[in-house]
């Protein structure tokens, strides 16, 4: 990072609460900052949680980073779904392997989103009330095993699509877990692929079963990138401080153009009969997406809203005592007594 202008100085002072100074300074100061974040947003640099940043920015960041958290977390639930039920033995422990990541998702962004000042029960309070969102995606029911491959096909696959594009988001500490992040999601989209591939080519009723659950998730995963750009009130601010590189619908463009060519190899259909290339575009026309059912699902109307949350809540309470035990262990360790032990060992 290399600004004229500062961007680590203590947030400019104003003079209406006593504490001195003069307001064209603190004026001063407050372009000046707002100055070198712009620039470091226009030179494609990071911006860190030390630095300066507006009151907006910080907002937006904490907004989408804790929806994208609740997510990874609530998106446990649909395939943990299946663990107990995994065909073979290879299979549940590719499973459990990959709900196990998510959660690791969750926690690196938890830990990204503290770094702006929040704090998780904060946020995980906000989820639990409502007050915060997670992706639409996982208000929808895993009903055989086959939804397994769906959702690593298609829903990790379109978390890609969306993600690999954060690992350039202006913010460090995001950006940064986006990284590892898309590698972890790299091999559940191909583990996915890989589970429905065997289904497609497998007896008549698991190709059936194949193509019910890609018939299932197709919509409510072009779903996942969000309303249209025209409805979308955050796209031109966000674009604008690079939190976001692309538009919801760029983004959807690119994955159905993705999708099409592997829904052949699969041997499978995407349910959309205005599905074809458009020559003209360089793109894959397809048909219009049912936004109402998406605002339903956001309103909490989908089909597991209430299921997930009340799971959830279950959950973070029967988890108590494993936060208690390690705040409790944590405290035994960083006493002075202890601090003593483990220097004289
Ligand atoms: N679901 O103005 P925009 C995963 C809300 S991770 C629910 O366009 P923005 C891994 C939006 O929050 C999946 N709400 O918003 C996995 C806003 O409401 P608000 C999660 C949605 O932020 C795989 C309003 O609509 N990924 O799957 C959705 O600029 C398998 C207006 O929308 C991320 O979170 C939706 N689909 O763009 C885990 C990626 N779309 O807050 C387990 C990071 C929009 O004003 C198993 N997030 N809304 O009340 C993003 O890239 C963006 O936040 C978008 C939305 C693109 C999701």
């Amino acid at each position: 990072m290399a600004t004229s202008a500062p961007r680590h100085p203590a947030a400019p002072r104003t003079t209406d609460d006593g504490t001195g100074g003069d307001s064209s300074d603190a004026e001063a100061r407050s372009a000046a900052f707002q100055a070198a974040f712009d620039a470091a947003v226009a030179a494609d640099e990071r911006i860190e949680p030390r630095d300066w940043m507006p009151d907006a920015y910080r907002a937006t960041l904490v907004r989408q980073i804790a929806q994208h958290a609740h997510s990874e977390i609530i998106g446990m639930q649909p395939e943990a779904n299946w663990i107990t039920r995994a065909p073979s033995l290879r299979r549940k422990a590719i499973l459990m392997a990959k709900v196990q990541d998510e959660a690791g998702h969750g926690l690196y962004l938890y830990s990204a989103a503290e770094t702006l000042g929040v704090g998780r029960d904060e946020l995980l309070d906000k989820l639990h009330s409502g007050r915060q969102k997670y992706s639409s995606i996982f208000n929808y029911p895993t009903l055989t095993w086959a939804d397994v491959g769906a959702i690593g096909w298609l829903v990790d696959g379109a978390a890609i699509t969306n993600q690999v594009p954060l690992c350039r988001c202006s913010y460090g500490p995001y950006a940064r877990a986006m990284v590892r992040v898309c590698k972890e999601e790299s091999f559940h989209q191909r583990q996915g692929y890989e589970l429905l591939l065997a289904l497609s080519r497998g007896t008549e009723a698991q190709h059936a079963m194949a193509q019910d659950a890609v018939d299932r998730w197709w919509w409510p995963s072009l779903m996942m990138f969000g309303p249209p750009d025209t409805e979308s009130a955050h796209s031109a601010q966000s674009m604008a401080w690079k939190i976001k590189r692309h538009s919801n619908d760029e983004l959807r463009q690119r994955f159905v153009d993705i999708c099409v060519p592997q829904a052949e190899s699969l041997g499978l259909t995407l349910p959309d009969p205005e599905l074809r290339w458009n020559e003209e575009r360089g793109h894959h026309d397809f048909g219009a997406i049912d936004w109402t059912e998406f605002q339903e699902v956001l309103k909490g109307r989908g089909p597991c809203n209430e299921q997930r949350i009340t799971q959830r809540r279950r959950a973070h309470d029967e988890g108590a005592w494993v936060r208690e035990a390690a705040a409790a262990h944590a405290a035994k360790h960083s006493s002075p007594a202890a601090t003593r032990e483990g220097r004289a060992a």
